[in-house]
């Protein structure tokens, strides 16, 4: 399992860095075992049990990974979460998940304090500052390990929380086996080696960041060099100066790297790997990038019930605006979305994917999970596709009106529910608007209340008190009335044509 080849990295390499924050003291394996064994006994002292659920509420830094990874260890489920998480989602993600104990940012004390009494199965938040040197407050806590590493496949080692475009966000659980079925295969078609030296830029409370990068390359044995945000500018300078092989983005990192480089060409082609994911890479970029930097992005597909399931090779063709074939292990099909019948290639359908990395269900869901199967157990991803004759498949659109901001899923209906509490809107309808640098960007229509006088402005403060910033509106428009079908359904394709310029 994925902890047992870390395990053995820490035992076999001890001195070698495996992962360093950036102007930080690095952490060698066998410091990071130390750390981790230290971090897992005092979840313990506090009484944490295998299954319980531990929240991890903190800016991307080593406690966060050590929490991550001791609880794994422990056989408890890691629960991440964004740290741009206003109260009321944070209350929600509490709640749902009954976790017993959040580990905050002390900065948050006061209003996390707040909400904690409507919040009963919480029995402990720890508040620190990600700053400060945790490895000091544990150093009482023996350096050995005191718990059986987890055997189960089956048993869950962290739960993500999604949305959808019907329901309130879902608690993905995602399995020991999941992780190492995942890795596994990433390891193989990646070549991921001991001596790699990852640039990790990516928020580490996804899956992307955490399990397909910094994962990936501690499963490796290799070095993971980690900024604790992305700036474009240290970004370009660190990777022009050859010490990497190895960095993963978004499209919207990607396309700032390309924008700072302007008519300047860099050479980067000594990085033998560039992933693009989480979102669509645009063919401009795709082209612009290889002009610029002499590499050509190796573009993945992939979510968070499943980690990574299709990918451009690594050798071989690297086809703009296709997400490659399936990674090894993985099975994908295209189906008519209605019958669920397999279709011939070139035809698109929805896109099914199967295989021992695929989550075992949502949190205290069992409806959902059960609408998420075929009755033959393919995964139904909401994504459509068409799968050409060499094996090679290409996205076509996704699950109906999600927005893809800066690599994160927005799902209109939350923003929604947001924007009708606010007394001066009368109804509401929240798009996506294509964008250069993000992909798409939130839009609302509102129809003000009769008499009331709106103000764009307050009304996205408004949103942002009651979501995380990257789902509340970026523009409001007031209109008179939505388009809409027979049934008063609104038309949100029409609304966009209207309102995105
Ligand atoms: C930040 N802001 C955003 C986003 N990120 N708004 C919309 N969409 C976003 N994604 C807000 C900030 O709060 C800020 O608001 C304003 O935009 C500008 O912030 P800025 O400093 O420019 O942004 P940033 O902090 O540099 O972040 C941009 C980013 C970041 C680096 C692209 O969004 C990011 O790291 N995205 C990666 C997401 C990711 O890892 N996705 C994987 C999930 P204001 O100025 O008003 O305060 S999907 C996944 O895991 C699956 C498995 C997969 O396939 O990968």
């Amino acid at each position: 399992m994925f902890l047992d080849t870390l395990a053995d990295h820490c035992r076999n390499q001890p001195d070698k860095i495996a992962i360093q924050f950036i102007n930080r003291p690095p952490v060698t394996y066998g410091e990071l075992e130390i750390a981790v064994n230290r971090t897992s006994n005092f979840l313990l002292s506090l009484g944490i049990q295998p299954g319980d659920r531990v929240a991890v509420q903190l800016p991307k830094s080593l406690p966060f990974i050590y929490f991550h990874l001791a609880a794994a260890q422990i056989s408890a489920i890691f629960l991440p979460l964004n740290p741009d998480y206003p109260m009321a989602e944070l209350r929600y993600f509490l709640a749902d998940s009954s976790a017993r104990l959040l580990f905050a940012d002390r900065r948050k004390q006061p209003e996390i304090d707040a909400i904690a009494s409507d919040l009963p199965t919480l029995e402990r938040t720890l508040f620190l500052d990600p700053a400060e040197d945790w490895e000091s407050q544990i150093a009482d806590c023996s350096a050995e390990r005191h718990s059986p590493m987890p055997t189960d496949p089956n048993q869950t080692a962290m739960m993500l929380y999604t949305s959808g475009t019907t329901s309130r966000p879902k608690g993905a659980l995602i399995t020991h086996g999941n992780l190492t079925a995942n890795i596994a295969s990433l390891h193989e078609a990646w070549g991921w080696r001991g001596d790699d030296m990852l640039l990790h830029a990516l928020p580490i409370f996804h899956v992307h960041g955490l399990v397909v990068a910094l994962h990936g390359a501690l499963h490796a044995g290799a070095t993971a060099i980690l900024l604790p945000t992305f700036d474009a500018a240290m970004a370009l300078e660190l990777l022009l100066s050859r010490r990497f092989s190895v960095f993963m983005g978004v499209p919207t990192m990607h396309r700032r790297l390309y924008q700072l480089a302007g008519d300047q060409r860099y050479d980067l082609s000594f990085m033998r790997l560039i992933t693009s994911g989480s979102d669509r890479l645009p063919d401009d970029l795709f082209f612009g990038y290889q002009e610029t930097f002499k590499v050509t992005l190796l573009e993945r597909y992939g979510m968070t019930e499943t980690g990574m399931n299709l990918s451009n090779p690594l050798l071989g063709e690297r086809r703009v605006g296709s997400v490659g074939p399936p990674l090894p292990g993985v099975s994908a099909r295209i189906v008519d979305p209605a019958s669920e019948t397999p279709l011939p290639d070139d035809e698109v359908g929805e896109v099914q994917i199967k295989g021992a990395h695929v989550f075992k269900g949502y949190w205290g869901q069992p409806q959902k999970t059960a609408e998420a199967f075929t009755p033959d157990g393919w995964l139904r991803t909401g994504d459509m596709g068409l799968r050409e004759p060499d094996g090679y498949y290409t996205l076509k659109g996704r699950a109906k009106d999600l927005i893809i901001t800066g690599g994160l899923n927005v799902y209109p209906p939350e923003v929604e529910l947001a924007l009708m509490r606010h007394p001066a809107v009368a109804a509401c309808a929240v798009i996506g608007c294509p964008d250069d640098e993000w992909g798409e960007q939130v839009v609302a229509a509102v129809i003000p209340r009769d008499g009331a006088v709106p103000n764009e402005a307050e009304i996205c403060a408004f949103c942002r008190e009651q979501l995380a910033a990257y789902k509340a509106p970026r523009r409001v428009v007031f209109v008179d009335e939505f388009p809409a079908n027979a049934l008063g359904k609104i038309q949100k394709a029409k609304l966009r044509e209207t309102l995105c310029e």
